[in-house]
């Protein structure tokens, strides 16, 4: 079956966002006619994505970010979580939501947990250790053939540009940041011995956050060699994740889903997770939140959606998930604090 150009979704992707990737493989997963660009000489590494040339997508779509996707009616949007929950309205089957709202509630905890909290880690190692490999690689990605000397000239001025966004973190010493990754990568691997999915044979939200972030790890070089020497299996499991078109799995009971094995992988994200979230308060505790789409302030964004979907919940399905919420400390997190209830917006494509 072939589909005429006008029904893909055009995912305008970086070589090396983990969103990007993320978007791209939901699409895959859910068998969505779409299509991956890396629009070609549009950034030479100094300004924000899409300043660069008047007919470039990415300029035309204005957000100053990847993913940025263009529906088949022709708008642009951005923001991928939301993207992909407006996929599920578009596209019943093959959803990656759980159907038990208490566990779909875990998986999108979990996604926005790996959304936010491991960019840090990876954007550390790319910028500081990994940068001449990694600023390299991207321009190549970013604009096609280039000879050497094109090659260092862009490079140089993308690994400047990053390393100023990295900021006073790059003196963090490495061993910090290191630990937790390795934490988490124990974790994951005694996951998988058990299963690939955690809510059944089949991934959700959860697992494409995951996999979103994870795809980087596995190539940037330092934190890619710990990852095949430390967890084989967090390794291969990306590459399913990459394509998992054509899996056919189920839900699990939601009584079986909430394991130790998924206790010890929240528990690992959350400290990071919540430790971002008390920064995003102090800087833009009082902010409007709206527009937000990367960030600190869309953090917080996310966080007060999670805690106003955590208190919409059904009596049963709050109770069902609270002593897992409680038991990996996430429970009291997860509650309003006096003010934040008015602040939540909605986190829709923008
Ligand atoms: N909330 C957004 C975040 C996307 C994001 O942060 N994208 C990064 C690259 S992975 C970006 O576009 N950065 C712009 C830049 O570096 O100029 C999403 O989920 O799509």
């Amino acid at each position: 079956m072939t589909h005429s150009s006008s029904e893909y979704f055009r995912i305008y992707g970086g070589p090396a966002s983990p969103y990007s990737l993320k978007l791209r493989a939901v699409c895959r997963y859910r068998r969505i006619p779409h299509l991956w660009l890396v629009p070609q000489s549009r950034f030479d590494g100094s300004g924000a994505l899409g300043q660069g040339d008047l007919d470039s997508p990415l300029h035309q779509a204005a957000k100053g970010m990847v993913p940025v996707v263009q529906y088949p009616d022709k708008t642009f949007k951005a923001d991928s979580t939301p993207i992909m929950t407006e996929l599920e309205t578009l596209y019943p089957d093959r959803s990656i939501v759980p159907p038990h709202p208490g566990i779909a509630f875990i998986a999108s905890l979990i996604e926005d947990m790996t959304d936010e909290g491991l960019p840090f880690p990876m954007f550390y190692f790319r910028w500081t250790t990994d940068a001449e490999w990694c600023g390299r690689r991207q321009m190549i990605g970013w604009n096609g053939p280039l000879t050497d000397a094109e090659l260092t000239k862009l490079s140089k001025a993308f690994i400047q540009r990053q390393q100023a966004q990295l900021g006073a973190a790059a003196q963090i010493p490495r061993e910090a940041v290191q630990k937790p990754f390795e934490d988490l990568l124990h974790a994951l691997e005694t996951s998988l011995k058990k299963s690939f999915f955690f809510f059944g044979t089949r991934p959700s939200f959860a697992e494409f956050g995951l996999y979103g972030q994870l795809s980087q790890y596995v190539v940037d070089p330092f934190v890619s060699n710990l990852t095949k020497t430390l967890a084989v299996r967090v390794f291969q499991w990306t590459q399913l994740l990459d394509d998992a078109s054509g899996l056919d799995g189920e839900w699990a009971d939601p009584h079986t889903c909430l394991t130790d094995e998924l206790a010890s992988v929240v528990s690992t994200l959350a400290p990071p997770y919540f430790a971002l979230q008390d920064r995003a308060k102090e800087t833009h505790g009082r902010s409007d939140l709206t527009g937000e789409l990367r960030g600190p302030g869309y953090r917080l964004k996310c966080l007060l959606s999670l805690k106003h979907a955590l208190a919409e919940l059904s009596d049963d399905d709050r109770a069902f998930i609270r002593p897992f919420l409680l038991s990996t400390g996430c429970w009291d997190e997860l509650q309003f604090e006096p003010g934040e209830e008015s602040r939540v917006a909605p986190v829709l494509p923008q």
